[in-house]
C-alpha cells in the first residue's frame, strides 16, 4: 500500500508503527494463503486489488463521503439494517474483527475467556489500527449473545459514538414486535445522525441496492453447487468478507464478473480441484477478514469448501427484502419480515438454523460439515452438539471444530482435519 495514505492514517489517530506491523502480517498472510491458490478465477484479480487497498483506497473514499457530508456507519452484526443505513444517505461497513491485536492490552478490559471476535474488536480499537472503526460516525453494537451485550457496556467507554439496538431472542410475535420496534428506533436514529428524512424512495432505494447486491451472492453461491468446484472456498469466503465494506454497487458488478467467469469454467468442467474433491459445507461463527485459518487448513488437505452456513455467508446473505411496499411503513415491514428471518444462534430455541444447514449440505452436494465454533462462544458451541449429533445420525459426516485466531492449534487442526478428509473418499 502507498505510503501516500500515512497522513490519512495518522490524521484518523492511528497508531502509524502498530498499523504497518498490522498490515505487514496481513499482507504476507494474503500472499501465503490467497495468492498462492492453483487454478483461481482471474476476475478474482478485483478483489486481490481491494484487500491490497483494504485500509487505503477504500478509506480515502469512506473520507471522501465524509468531506461531502455522508456519514459512516460501522457494524458488528449482519442484523444492522444497510437498507435503512442507505434510505437515510448514509455508509454501512462491517468493523475488523478477525485478528488478534494487542491481546494484552484487551485483557485488562476483557475476561480472558471472551472470544476471539469480541476480543478482536477491543484490540482493534485499543491498539489504534482500525481506520474504519476510527472514521464512523456511529458504532452500532446489538444485544446478540451475552459475550457482546456486556462487551458493549465497556466499549462504550472507549468510543464515543456507539449505539445499541437490542434484539429478540426468540422467534415469537413479541419477538417480531421488538425487532420492529428497535428497527424503527434506528431509523430515527439515522435521520437524526444525517439529518436527512428517510422516504419510500429513499427506502426503496435502500432496498433494491442491498438486493442486488445479494442476489448476485446468491448467483455465486448457486455455481458452487458445480463439481468440479470452480472456485475454491477461501476465495468465496473472500468475497463475503468484503461484501461488508466494499461500495454496494461495485461489488455488486464484481461479483457478477466473477460468476460470468464460473459459468464458462463449468461449461468447460474446469474446476479450482479435480472432480470429486470431497466437498465440505462450513456451518457455524462468522469469519471476519483476515479469518481465513479454516478454509486454509481444510484447502490444503485434500478438500475443497463449497458452501458457508455462516453470517460472513448465507446465513447473513440469503432472503431478498420484498421490494414491493409503496409507503414506508409496508417497507419496514418487509425489512423486518427479512432480518427476523435469520437464524444467529442467539434465538431459542433455533431448529430453522439446522434445517438450513440440512438443506445447504443437500443444495451443496457436501460430503460432510464442519461445525465452525470460536472458543467460548457459548451460543455456537452449545449448538454444535446437536448439530454434529442430527447430521452423523442422519448419515452426514460431521467434525466439531473450536479454535480462536492463533495459530497454535494450526498443526493439531490440520491432522483432525486431514484424518476426517481421509474417512471421505
Ligand atoms: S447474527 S452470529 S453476526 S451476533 S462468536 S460475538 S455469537 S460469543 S458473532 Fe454474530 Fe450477529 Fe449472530 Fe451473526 Fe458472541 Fe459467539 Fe463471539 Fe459471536
Amino acid at each position: 500500500m502507498s505510503n501516500d495514505y500515512r497522513p490519512m492514517w495518522e490524521e484518523l489517530g492511528l497508531d502509524l508503527d502498530a498499523h504497518d506491523a498490522l498490515l505487514n502480517v496481513l499482507n504476507q498472510g494474503y500472499g501465503d494463503i490467497y495468492l498462492s491458490q492453483q487454478n483461481r478465477p482471474e476476475t478474482m484479480a478485483y478483489f486481490d486489488f481491494v484487500m491490497s487497498e483494504v485500509h487505503g483506497l477504500r478509506i480515502r473514499e469512506l473520507l471522501d463521503e465524509k468531506d461531502k457530508g455522508r456519514k459512516i456507519v460501522g457494524s458488528y452484526c449482519v442484523f444492522v439494517p444497510e437498507e435503512i443505513v442507505l434510505a437515510a444517505d448514509a455508509t454501512l461497513v462491517g468493523l475488523c474483527s478477525g485478528a488478534d491485536f494487542a491481546l494484552e492490552e484487551v485483557e485488562n478490559w476483557l475476561p480472558r475467556n471472551t472470544c476471539a471476535l469480541i476480543k478482536s474488536s477491543f484490540g482493534f480499537k485499543l491498539g489504534k489500527v482500525c481506520p474504519y472503526l476510527e472514521c464512523a460516525d456511529m458504532i452500532v453494537g446489538e444485544n446478540t449473545c451475552d459475550g457482546k451485550k456486556k462487551a458493549y457496556e465497556t466499549f462504550s467507554s472507549l468510543v464515543e459514538n456507539l449505539y445499541v439496538m437490542d434484539l429478540p431472542q426468540v422467534k415469537s410475535d413479541p419477538g417480531k414486535t421488538l425487532l420492529a420496534a428497535e428497527f424503527d428506533r434506528f431509523r430515527q436514529a439515522m435521520e437524526h445522525l444525517t439529518g436527512k428524512p428517510i422516504t419510500a424512495e429513499s427506502l426503496k432505494y435502500g432496498i433494491e441496492t442491498v438486493n442486488a447486491k445479494r442476489a448476485a451472492l446468491h448467483r455465486l453461491y448457486a455455481l458452487r453447487h458445480a463439481d468440479p468446484a470452480p472456485i475454491s472456498g477461501l476465495d468465496a469466503l473472500l468475497a463475503n468478507q468484503v461484501s461488508f465494506y466494499d461500495n454496494p454497487a461495485r461489488f455488486t458488478e464484481s461479483v457478477h464478473k466473477i460468476c460470468d467467469e464460473l459459468e464458462s469454467r463449468i461449461a468447460e468442467k474446469k474446476g479450482v480441484f479435480p472432480e470429486k474433491t470431497p466437498r465440505i459445507l462450513v456451518s457455524g461463527c462468522p469469519q471476519a477478514v483476515p479469518n481465513w485459518k479454516l478454509h486454509h487448513i481444510v484447502e490444503t488437505s485434500g478438500a475443497v469448501i463449497v458452501g458457508e452456513e455462516s453470517c460472513v455467508g448465507e446465513r447473513g446473505t440469503r432472503n431478498l427484502t420484498d421490494d414491493t411496499g409503496g409507503t414506508p411503513e409496508e417497507m419496514m415491514e418487509a425489512i423486518v419480515d427479512r432480518y427476523f428471518q435469520i437464524n444467529c444462534a442467539i434465538f431459542t430455541p433455533n431448529g430453522d438454523r439446522l434445517d438450513h444447514i440440512r438443506q445447504m449440505a443437500a443444495d451443496y452436494k457436501a460430503d460432510a460439515v464442519i461445525h465452525y465454533s470460536l472458543q467460548f462462544c457459548q451460543p455456537y458451541l452449545m449448538e454444535s452438539l446437536p448439530v454434529e449429533n442430527t447430521l452423523k445420525n442422519e448419515g452426514l459426516p460431521a467434525l466439531r471444530i473450536e479454535t480462536d485466531y492463533s495459530m497454535q492449534d494450526a498443526g493439531q487442526l490440520k491432522t483432525r482435519i486431514e484424518a476426517f478428509i481421509e474417512q471421505l473418499r
